[in-house]
């Protein structure tokens, strides 16, 4: 069985980082090895919350797993709450580098123009030189104006602009970049991607849907991993990722009951065994 590690924050309540990745990922009939960065009571979108920072623990913790000779398939870094723990992630991924597997970095520290509490412009630059290590990154527009230093463009931008902006990505070292979140029309909303290696774009599109949800970054990159690590292409994957990304918003939609800090994705996996054919 493929085994992934997943480095990212448990929020006890709210829906994001790992307490998305653990079940997504294990919902693919893959197996997900865990190293908590911290605990907060609820994720930072919250008016307050309580932080307990792990980062002293993230290395001995990584220690136990060397002598023990565990390996992973995929290493998948999520949301991560200080310089010092971004250079511990870069460390853990040295250590646990092999020929074969895959390294993907969702460098989840902004959205809609903003970046989330408690960062500033010297951690997006730290994120940034995460990033070059890496097989594929899923930044969101925010997070790439960030990590380039070019302004926020929420809208209006066109195809050219989202090929020279994955060229940049990549040209920083990650062999693939895929920006989530992208539109060109008012009534789609995407994924576009650039394999460096092969040198090849892609896309792909699902209607937009006229609600905004807090987590659905992380919901598109543990479906993504798991995808990836089941031996789709970057292209596949990214297709079941965004599939499973509106399924999961189409069933918040549906919940009449809904709250604004998490998606139903639990809701979506009947949707998502059915087209992984797991059933
Ligand atoms: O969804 C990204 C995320 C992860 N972890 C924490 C967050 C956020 C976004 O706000 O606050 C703690």
């Amino acid at each position: 069985m493929n085994r992934i590690l997943t480095i990212q924050d448990i929020s006890c309540v709210g829906k994001c980082s790992l307490t998305v990745a653990l079940p997504i990922i294990s919902a693919f009939g893959i197996e997900t090895a865990v190293l908590p960065t911290a605990v907060l009571s609820n994720h930072t979108a919250f008016k307050g919350f309580t932080f307990r920072d792990l980062t002293d623990d993230m290395t001995g913790i990584a220690d136990k797993w060397q002598e023990e000779n565990i390996t992973f398939d995929a290493i998948y870094t999520g949301y991560l709450g200080s310089i010092k723990q971004i250079d511990i992630v870069a460390d853990i991924f040295r250590r646990f580098k092999t020929e074969k597997n895959i390294y993907i970095v969702d460098p989840a520290m902004a959205d809609n123009g903003k970046l989330y509490k408690g960062f500033d412009q010297a951690f997006a630059d730290e994120m940034a030189k995460l990033c070059k290590n890496a097989d594929i990154i899923v930044p969101n527009l925010t997070e790439v104006s960030f990590m380039l230093h070019t302004p926020y463009i929420a809208e209006g931008y066109d195809e050219n602009y989202i090929k020279e902006t994955l060229k940049k990505l990549t040209d920083m070292g990650a062999k693939t970049a895929i920006i989530t979140g992208v539109t060109f029309e008012k009534s789609k909303l995407g994924a576009y991607g650039y394999d460096s290696v092969n040198d090849k774009y892609f896309q792909y599109f699902r209607e937009y849907l006229p609600v905004s949800f807090h987590g659905t970054g992380d919901v598109f990159a543990s479906a993504l991993c798991g995808a990836t690590a089941l031996g789709k292409n970057t292209e596949e994957s990214t297709e079941i990722a965004v599939d499973f990304t509106v399924e999961s918003m189409i069933k918040t939609m549906e919940n009449k009951n809904h709250n604004w800090y998490g998606v139903d994705f639990e809701a979506a996996f009947p949707y998502l065994i059915k087209k992984l054919g797991l059933l």
